[in-house]
């Protein structure tokens, strides 16, 4: 594992390859149960070019109305489906947080989609870390400081990489610059997924 900022774990190839194939199938079984819908952002209804489902009891969607965390889906009104146990053990062994995660984000780029720098911050519970797991093609990964405008950081987030933010990264600003096209042979269509594990609510 390397370090690449303060609080900002990189775990290359985290996943064998036989793992992701695993939890690529347990994430089919998630989509049809729970399927990819496009976000739209706060206010102006502007559609993200990243599309989104999510597992787990809570699920973060965005809308005209704004950011959130709901316990359904916002187009079936269904529950969210469980989080594969794959994702259930990567928390345990990876977060080194007490509680389990409650919230798993799915996120699937097509070659042109990106995510412009923001912070995560709808979250009553900064204390836990935010664990990401990547899958298929290469994500070209941004993160600076608590502010706008800093310096910043890139990484290569290859099929299977863990990184996990916790401390004083819990807070950064972080992005994806962009998707490199046919770097994976994971997916057949092509394409990225990024899983987001998160902490929602305070524990007791
Ligand atoms: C740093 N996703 O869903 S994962 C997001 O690759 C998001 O899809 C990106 O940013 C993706 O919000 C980046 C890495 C990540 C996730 C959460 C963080 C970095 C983070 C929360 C706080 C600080
Ligand atoms: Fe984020």
């Amino acid at each position: 594992m390397i370090e690449i900022a303060p609080g900002v774990v990189h775990h290359p190839g985290w996943l064998d390859r036989a793992t992701q194939e695993a939890l690529v199938t347990a994430l089919r079984e998630t989509a049809k149960a729970a399927p990819f819908f496009t976000p739209r952002m706060p206010r102006t209804g502007k559609p993200f070019s990243v599309r989104m489902t999510n597992c787990g009891a809570l699920g973060w969607v965005s809308d005209e109305k704004g950011y959130r965390y709901q316990p359904t889906h916002p187009e079936t009104g269904a529950p969210w489906p469980a989080m594969p146990d794959i994702l259930l053990r990567a928390w345990a062994e990876l977060a080194g947080y007490p509680h389990p995660a409650e919230a798993c984000l799915v996120n699937f780029y097509e070659a042109s989609a990106k995510m412009g720098l923001h912070q995560d911050r709808d979250e009553a519970d900064f204390d836990a870390p935010v664990l990401s797991l990547s899958l298929g093609d290469t994500g070209v990964f941004r993160v600076g400081g608590t502010t706008r405008g800093g310096k910043t950081v890139s990484v290569k987030l290859q099929s299977g990489d863990a990184l996990s933010f916790g401390g004083p990264a819990r807070l950064a600003f972080h992005g994806i610059d962009r998707v490199i096209a046919g770097s994976s042979t994971l997916l057949p269509s092509g394409g990225r997924i990024n899983l987001t594990m998160r902490r929602v609510t305070k524990p007791e």
